[in-house]
């Protein structure tokens, strides 16, 4: 479905007068605030594919109705999350969940929303119907070379797929790993990830990039072939220049500094892509920002000042995405939240002050350091986003907009109540 531009312009039109009130007064105390909206105007993250259905975890699943039946649908969710918001003008697509019919007529349908393909991502930590071998015990690292094979294969196929749809990068998550001490080589299953990752690589079109994700536990529980950032590393350093660590928030064991780790990375120009979610003790797929704002935030300020350290385009320099399953709320909701939250965290990032932070740490004025980064961060940013979606034609306040307009209750008018988003 998709909103009237005038559906639109009468909720600004209600929210106008207290929002400029808001945005006023708060304006006169940032410093470059204009410089600030052109960059939360230029900033997109990608929604994947997979997080328009409502998830689920292994005891059980509850579905919210309405939910999208094909690619089409899916993507006509997130061209209206774009409407809502002017900030997810991206797909990120999971294959084989999302396998283009035709690509001509999806990149036609995506060029309608506004919205373009990010990263595509390969699936090798389930079996498919007529699959000939089982990735039960891994893909990449398997023991056996003609698995290998088979996986190397498909994350090949993917790259083909997503040639056509003017994507330019692939992401690699491997569920591979052992669960119980003894059961992999270490150093076998290294190098046989390795030689797998060498021959995808080898297939990766000269513009492309191919990220490498790393997950410190889960499916597997004693090992991971790729469980963290320095694992991640070795593997993208052997590789070569097209090759980086996608660094996923909810991937890390309880209390990593995940700041410092995107610090280093950055460092190293190696950090290529970023998953957004949020979590109290693991892997929980929550909404971005719902738990941990201000780590987020602390992740944001390393993210802005590396990234302009490098001379790197905040908006184009790195891949943006959300990475979360919605188990009990509207998963459309959700993202809008987690959107929210994203530019609500960039915003208080680039309001640092930069030059004083450095003039502390100079002097070892620990105080000042927190007083700086907190004065950012305790600052309630919230009309300075909503300024950036006014002037992009977007709401002034998306949630509130999708409600009053039951867009929900439209859907499952549409698609009906018991629909199943395709891969979960
Ligand atoms: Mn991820």
């Amino acid at each position: 479905m998709r909103l009237e531009k005038y559906q639109i312009e009468e909720h600004n039109a209600k929210l106008a007068q207290q929002h400029k009130r808001k945005f006023e007064f708060l304006a006169q105390d940032v410093q470059g605030v204009e410089e600030i909206i052109q960059k939360l105007i230029k900033f997109q993250i990608a929604i994947p594919s997979w997080a328009l259905g409502t998830g689920g975890t292994r005891f059980g699943r509850f579905s919210g109705g309405g939910e999208p039946r094909n690619l089409e649908e899916k993507m006509g969710d997130i061209g209206l999350l774009h409407q809502l918001n002017q900030s997810s003008g991206a797909i990120s697509l999971h294959i084989p969940w999302d396998i283009p019919e035709n690509a001509a007529a999806t990149k036609a349908l995506a060029a309608q929303y506004g919205i373009k393909f990010d990263a595509v991502n390969s699936n090798t930590f389930q079996d498919q119907p007529n699959q000939q071998h089982s990735y039960k015990f891994g893909s990449l690292h398997h023991v056996d070379k003609a698995v290998r094979k088979q996986a190397i294969e498909h994350n090949i196929e993917v790259i083909r797929q997503g040639v056509e749809l003017g994507s330019d990068s692939l992401t690699v998550w491997l569920a591979d790993g052992s669960s119980f001490p003894g059961q992999l080589n270490f150093r076998k299953a290294f190098n046989n990830t390795l030689e797998s990752l060498q021959e995808i690589y080898a297939a990766l079109p000269d513009n492309w990039k191919v990220f490498v994700e790393y997950k410190a536990f889960e499916p597997n529980f004693y090992s991971m072939s790729v469980g963290d950032w320095g694992q991640s590393l070795l593997y993208a350093n052997k590789l070569g220049s097209k090759a980086y660590t996608l660094v996923d928030l909810g991937h890390h064991l309880p209390n990593a500094n995940i700041e410092q780790i995107v610090s280093l990375l950055l460092n190293e120009g190696k950090l290529g892509g970023f998953h957004f979610n949020d979590s109290k003790y693991g892997d929980d797929d929550l909404t971005t920002g719902s738990i941990k704002p201000y780590q987020l935030f602390l992740i944001f300020n390393e993210l802005v000042e590396g990234m302009d350290a490098k001379g790197m385009d905040h908006a184009t320099g790195l891949g943006w995405m959300i990475d979360a399953s919605h188990n009990i709320k509207d998963p459309l909701e959700d993202l809008l939240q987690s959107v929210e939250a994203i530019m609500m965290a960039y915003t208080q990032a680039l309001m640092v002050d930069k030059k004083a932070l450095e003039q502390a740490r100079q002097e070892n004025d620990v105080v000042r350091c927190q007083e700086i980064l907190q004065n950012a961060f305790r600052t309630d940013v919230r009309a300075i986003v909503a300024e950036a979606r006014l002037r992009s034609n977007a709401a002034l306040n998306p949630v509130q907009l999708y409600r009053d307009l039951k867009v929900r209750e439209k859907l499952v008018g549409e698609r009906g109540l018991k629909t199943v988003a395709t891969g979960l």
